[in-house]
């Protein structure tokens, strides 16, 4: 593999974007930079724009977004896919968020598809007839206390308003005595240049709809929301667990191993704790203006930050007997940490890591790389926007960015009389000034070496020319990634699923990934994966030339 030197990182920054005609040359180059500027000197990168037609991005959609990401981990709404069965198909357990119903009767409908299956005669007569019968159909079957529908990218195009037909159909059931709730969001695949749009629209119509229609307070002394936490691998599993022992109440999460009724009342909890920023920020911006809650990023990804977020919660309440009891839970889960990375560190000491996942974890996990004693060489977001990257203090995610033509952004929550602060600005302000870092967004490039590359809407051409030219001990992005990566000779590991692994949050998650990822870097399956025209040249020329 080539040193890792700012000269070797230019020069590769410089051959890779040769290749493309020069008026693309010119766009990627704003995505893609050497981190050589630190703190306040962060360099601008260019994110949360079009990918270029003809590039073979790692990036979803927007329905995705909406019905996979936000929606997909709650498991009592009836979620249904309008559109052909594809979409509904492939959104279909693939992400590997995880419930636990709490009761024998409690609803869990994450096992099941339910899409309307458009085909030819719907694109042409329209589909809200079938809309409005598979919203009856599904509520004889289930009975469920909420429905919500997701336009897909025809829906878009032919001009049937989802929205009209969940209004109709909420009327038409509540009429005949039925206590449902049925809302729709618009979130068209081709709605914004990413999923990112989709984490938008779930999250202003989850605030519109359902957000503060129930007003029972769950009981607890110190009562926080969970933010942007879906659960995958069982992590929100692990995080309940520590906060339980904490004394600490989760009112909500948003939403891993939630229920419509967790957001319903989740206006009452006495602090929203962000995890994953990029898809949840809008709620809690909503939340703080509207109910007055104020917010606090969070992490839980890696030993340290996870000490760090469990005493600045237990620094907002204040209370020494918090205090006492958080630093009792962290002293008791230790001993195991020290003694794996102990073990572990000695073989992973000095290796490097690539990561290029969504909008957060590409951040979050190089904490835990960087306690194994791992250096990451290369990262970026597929669609995570300035700010997760240079982070809050230099560009507030609400700013509308004339130059980023960022439909989402423009996107403000549609109804302004919804917010009528209850805690006033002043005091606010003063929250934001008691020492917390309320606003200060921490974002990754501050974070990474100057000697590293930060590169957003990674590609496929991009991430083989990384891996061919810099070797990283190991690669971690997504299913799509995995197999071509591996074919190189470079172990892969998802972060989105976990491959099959997990959870990684937390004292516990964190053993599991150092031990995982000992395995992965240290196994010597990767030097026999040659083809037998790599052993035997011989081979091409007979091939060639005969
Ligand atoms: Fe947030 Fe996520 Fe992520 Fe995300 Fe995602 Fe995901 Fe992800 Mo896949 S909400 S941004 S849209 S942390 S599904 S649980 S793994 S791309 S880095
Ligand atoms: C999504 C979901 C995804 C896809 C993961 C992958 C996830 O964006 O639609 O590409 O492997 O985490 O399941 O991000």
């Amino acid at each position: 593999p080539a040193e890792i030197t700012t000269e070797s990182l230019a020069s590769f920054k410089e051959d890779v974007l040769k290749k493309y005609p020069p008026k693309v040359a010119r766009k990627r180059s704003k995505q893609f930079l050497l981190n050589e500027f630190q703190g306040e000197d962060a360099p601008l990168i260019e994110a949360n724009v079009r990918t270029i037609p003809g590039i073979i991005t790692m990036r979803g959609c927007t329905y995705a977004g909406c019905k996979g990401v936000i929606l997909g981990p709650t498991r009592d709404i009836v979620n249904i896919t309008h559109g052909p069965i594809g979409c509904g198909f492939y959104s279909w357990l693939t992400r590997r968020n995880q419930t636990r119903p709490d009761t024998e009767t409690s609803e869990n409908f994450i096992p099941y598809a339910f899409s309307t299956d458009m085909n030819e005669n719907d694109i042409v007569f329209g589909g809200e007839k079938k809309l409005k019968a598979a919203i009856r159909e599904a509520y004889a079957l289930f009975k469920p206390k909420a429905m919500a529908i997701f336009a897909t990218c025809p829906v878009g195009l032919i001009g049937d308003d989802v929205n009209a037909v969940a209004r109709d159909m909420k009327q038409e059931l509540n009429d005949q005595g039925i206590d449902i709730n049925i809302f729709a969001f618009s979130c068209e695949g081709y709605k914004g240049v990413s999923q990112s749009a989709g984490h938008h629209i779930a999250n202003n119509q989850i605030f519109t709809h359902v957000v503060g229609t129930s007003d029972t307070v769950v009981e607890g002394k110190y009562r926080i929301n969970m933010l942007g936490e879906y659960n995958i691998g069982g992590d929100a599993f692990v995080i309940e667990d520590l906060m339980h022992r904490c004394g600490i109440t989760i009112n909500a999460t948003f939403s891993g191993n939630s229920t419509y009724d967790d957001f319903a009342r989740a206006h009452t909890a006495d602090l929203n704790c962000i995890m994953c920023h990029r898809s949840i920020n809008y709620v809690a911006e909503m939340m703080e203006i509207k109910y007055g809650i104020p917010w606090i990023k969070v992490n839980f990804i890696g030993v340290e930050s996870t000490i760090k977020s469990m005493r600045k919660i237990a620094e907002y309440f204040g209370d020494q007997e918090l205090k006492d009891k958080v630093e009792q839970v962290i002293a008791e889960e230790m001993p195991a940490v020290d003694a794996a990375l102990k073990d572990i560190k000695p073989r992973t000491e000095g290796k490097t890591a690539m990561l290029f996942v969504g909008g957060s974890r590409a951040h979050h996990y190089q904490d835990l790389f960087r306690e194994m004693g791992m250096t990451t060489l290369a990262a970026g977001y597929e669609f995570a926007h300035r700010d997760d990257y240079e982070g809050r203090k230099v560009i507030p995610s609400i700013k509308v960015d004339a130059d980023s033509r960022n439909i989402e952004e423009l996107d403000v929550h549609p109804d302004p009389e919804l917010f009528k602060p209850r805690k006033s600005a002043e005091e606010l302000k003063a929250l934001d000034e008691c020492g917390f870092e309320f606003k200060d967004y921490h974002g990754m490039m501050p974070d990474m070496k100057p000697e590293s590359l930060v590169i957003d809407d990674l590609n496929q051409y991009e991430a083989d020319e990384l891996v061919k030219k810099f070797r990283p001990d190991v690669f971690c992005a997504g299913i799509k990634e995995k197999f071509s990566i591996q074919k190189m000779g470079i172990p892969m590991k998802q972060l989105h699923s976990y491959d099959s692994g997990g959870p990684y949050a937390g004292f516990a998650g964190a053993i599991n990934f150092y031990q995982e990822i000992d395995r992965l870097v240290n196994t010597k399956v990767w030097g026999y994966m040659k083809a037998p025209w790599q052993k035997k040249p011989e081979l091409v020329a007979s091939y060639a030339w005969n």
